[in-house]
């Protein structure tokens, strides 16, 4: 009976077997769709025949392995000459822009020649291996799938070469398309890069060490074709001031006007891919370009190229979409040895470290690449100008110009307050809209029942005072419900403009109110309306009666408030009629409850923000440490809402790293309530006057009716 050691000995060495005999029966079955023919040309000097490949993929195990094993014969001695690739310590070798010459060996030899290899390596995989030898064995399969993966670019190139623009295989798969890009903002600080551990990795990938990182923003996806075409059509190949010099002479020098497999077709694109030509994709990634292409772009697209230390951080945090099987992706980076690195002694050591100049790191990994071949760590790498690889496009930002950008902005900014708060407007993107629907729909929440019931007592009233033909704008349209009962009540309104922060609200009203009202211009804008968000055109010249319901005029801060109702009475015009609902201060038990519900609808609601933030912002808040409260304010007439740390805790976002301490609140709303004079006295600072008020019955809700002071 052999001892469990040597159970476990013979089982690695079978799988180590069968891994090979798969990889190599991997390599064979890519060139299932190719004619001999195909197999011996040679499209340009960096491309190699696929015939050549398989020869030189089984030179390596017989070079690096068999020749060292007592007893093997090499296979034929002209071949060291024919499918050495760049290793001096192996003497001379064809050269690479000759290998298409190569005509002899027959392809049968090489199959043959194969066969040889092969049957010899099962040989030697079935006995035990000293871990040098192993460590070969490994990187001789990973060397095969690199192979594997050139052989598909170099057939590719000569393909998108040939006027039939044959397809290598109809079937091959398109990379998925999907979103645009957004940014995701990652925290600087020291992070360890590269391969620690005993996993198989390429020497350039060892040693780990540490690295210092800036914070950053890194996009979630790849650059897509539509946005390059925007590149190409804003002069992006025209403008040498988006150029690195060498890139601007390359592109100059080969008349580049687009990635290297676009065409013109007609007013269009089509682009050359393994399944044949095909019309260009506009949401898929854009491939095929080169580091100076993507350089130019980033810069064009105010943005920059990410380091490869930037990527990896991002890759490892799970950050990325599209990491490894769509492209690679350029970095920044030029290729370079890790401090600590040491090539291999012998001719094994050229294998890397000769290349660490002049050629740029590429990460991730692409739809060309074998399953499981790639990983965190990996550095691919070519010189700037190539573009014959499966190349995209991730782009970066310095976090310090993210800042200009409003959610990172006013979250970093809110968050190192002495008072951590969070400006309420961002409780609305598609989840909190939903939320927000479902707080009106509680017991306890009964302005969105008071205001409603208030307004198809009124909306008779108020349509009397709307001029005909008028437009419409309504504040913070939401779900656009109450919007039914004054379009019900003035069917002579002229058009709608329906103004919302939340894209998705916004999208989901419209679509439902247009089904309502077939024969109503509806023209919504989306954006924020605290800033001066332009009408549309088209209602420029008609009267306009503004409707701001819900009380959202009591998320504002008194000055705030003011500050919104003089910009709206710009933005409406002198003839204007303002329609506005107020909540009414109340006893405080009613005012709680409302904000406080006992579902914990409007406690999902606050802690969505943090969600947010986790998925916009890279944030890591657990909402479950936090808890959801809200307090009345009796001075100063308002509930206001915050989210308590349970726990001492540090939380990163947007870059950076938050300490709480446990009882630590983020103040993320006010809610103001107001009386008939308190509401009067806010109107008046802006210029407007109280023309007519209507309340509700307990509990209250108020409706004013405003027009410009005279
Ligand atoms: N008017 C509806 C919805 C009120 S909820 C009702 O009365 O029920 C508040 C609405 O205002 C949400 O739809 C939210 O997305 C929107 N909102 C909040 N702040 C905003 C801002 N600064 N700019 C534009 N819309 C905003
Ligand atoms: C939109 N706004 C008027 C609501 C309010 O009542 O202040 C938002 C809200 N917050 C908690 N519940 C509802």
């Amino acid at each position: 009976m052999p001892d469990n050691q040597t159970l476990q000995f013979h089982a690695a060495a079978a799988s180590l077997a069968q891994r090979y005999a798969a990889r190599r029966r991997r390599t064979l079955a890519l060139t299932d769709t190719l004619q001999a023919e195909d197999m011996a040309a040679q499209s340009m000097p960096d491309a190699s025949p696929a015939k050549w490949h398989l020869a030189h993929t089984t030179w390596f195990f017989e070079t690096f392995l068999l020749s060292a094993s007592a007893g093997y014969r090499v296979y034929d001695a002209s071949y060291g000459y024919l499918f050495n690739s760049y290793y001096e310590a192996l003497g001379p070798r064809q050269p690479r822009p000759q290998r298409g010459l190569l005509t002899r060996p027959a392809l049968a030899d090489i199959l043959a020649y194969r066969r040889h290899v092969d049957t010899h390596m099962q040989a030697l995989l079935n006995v035990e291996l000293d871990g040098d030898t192993a460590a070969l064995v490994e990187l001789g399969l990973a060397h095969e799938e690199q192979h594997q993966e050139l052989l598909l670019m170099d057939l590719l190139h000569l393909f998108s070469q040939s006027p039939l623009k044959p397809a290598y295989d109809t079937r091959w798969p398109h990379p998925a398309p999907g979103p645009r890009a957004r940014y995701l903002a990652r925290r600087g600080g020291l992070l360890r890069q590269g391969a620690d551990g005993a996993g198989f990795a390429f020497d350039n990938e060892r040693p780990g060490h540490m690295v210092w990182l800036q914070g950053y923003e890194i996009a979630d996806r790849l650059v897509s074709n539509d946005e390059w075409l925007a590149f190409i059509e804003d002069g992006g190949y025209r403008r040498p001031a988006l150029w690195l010099a060498d890139g601007w002479a390359q592109a100059q020098a080969e008349q580049w006007q687009a990635p290297l497999y676009w065409r013109r077709d007609g007013d269009g694109w089509s682009q050359m891919t393994l399944a044949g030509m095909a019309p260009l994709a506009p949401d898929e990634p854009v491939l095929h370009v080169s580091y100076y292409e993507a350089a130019a772009y980033a810069l064009w697209a105010g943005a920059r190229l990410p380091t490869e230390a930037e990527w990896e951080a991002a890759a490892t945090a799970g950050m990325l979409q599209q990491a490894d099987d769509v492209a690679w992706q350029w970095t920044q980076s030029a290729y370079g040895a890790y401090p600590g690195f040491r090539a291999g002694t012998g001719a094994v050591g050229e294998y890397n470290g000769k290349f660490m100049v002049g050629q740029q790191v590429l990460r991730g990994g692409a739809g060309i690449t074998p399953p499981g071949h790639a990983r965190v760590t990996y550095r691919n790498f070519y010189r700037p100008g190539q573009r014959w690889m499966q190349s995209g496009v991730r782009l970066a930002r310095d976090l310090a110009a993210a800042d200009a950008d409003g959610f990172a902005a006013d979250v970093r900014a809110g968050l190192s307050a002495p008072q951590k708060q969070l400006p309420p407007k961002y409780f609305y993107d598609a989840i909190g809209s939903e939320l927000f629907e479902a707080i009106c729909l509680t017991p306890e929440y009964y302005p969105t029942r008071a205001e409603t019931a208030l307004l198809r007592q009124v909306a008779g009233e108020i349509a009397a005072s709307i001029p005909a033909g008028a437009a419409l704008v309504e504040f913070g349209s939401g779900a656009s419900d109450k919007t039914r009962l004054l379009l019900d009540a003035a069917p002579h309104i002229g058009a709608y403009v329906p103004i919302d922060i939340s894209e998705d609200a916004l999208a989901k009203a419209a679509g439902r109110l247009a089904a309502s009202y077939p024969a109503l211009p509806m023209l919504p804008v989306a954006g924020d309306f605290t800033t001066a968000l332009p009408l549309p055109h088209a209602v420029r010249d008609l009267p306009k009666v503004g409707f701001f319901p819900g009380s959202t005029i009591g998320n504002f801060t008194p000055a705030e408030a003011v500050r919104f109702l003089r910009s709206a009475r710009t933005l409406l015009g002198p003839d204007a009629v303002f329609i506005v609902g107020a909540d009414v201060v109340k006893d405080s038990a009613t005012l709680l409850a409302a904000y406080d519900d006992a579902q914990g609808v409007t406690a999902r609601f606050n802690k969505n923000l943090l969600v947010r933030i986790n998925r916009e912002l890279h944030g890591d808040f657990d909402p479950a440490t936090f808890d959801h409260q809200a307090r009345w304010n009796a001075e100063l007439n308002r509930i206001e809402m915050h989210l308590v740390s349970r726990i001492d805790q540090i939380v990163n976002a947007v870059g950076h790293a938050y300490a709480f301490k446990a009882g630590e609140s983020v103040y993320t709303e006010n809610s103001h309530k107001f009386t008939a004079e308190s509401f009067g006295a806010l109107a008046a600072q802006a210029g407007w006057q109280v023309s007519r008020a209507w309340t509700s019955a307990a509990p209250q809700f108020a409706i004013y009716r405003l027009t410009p002071q005279p």
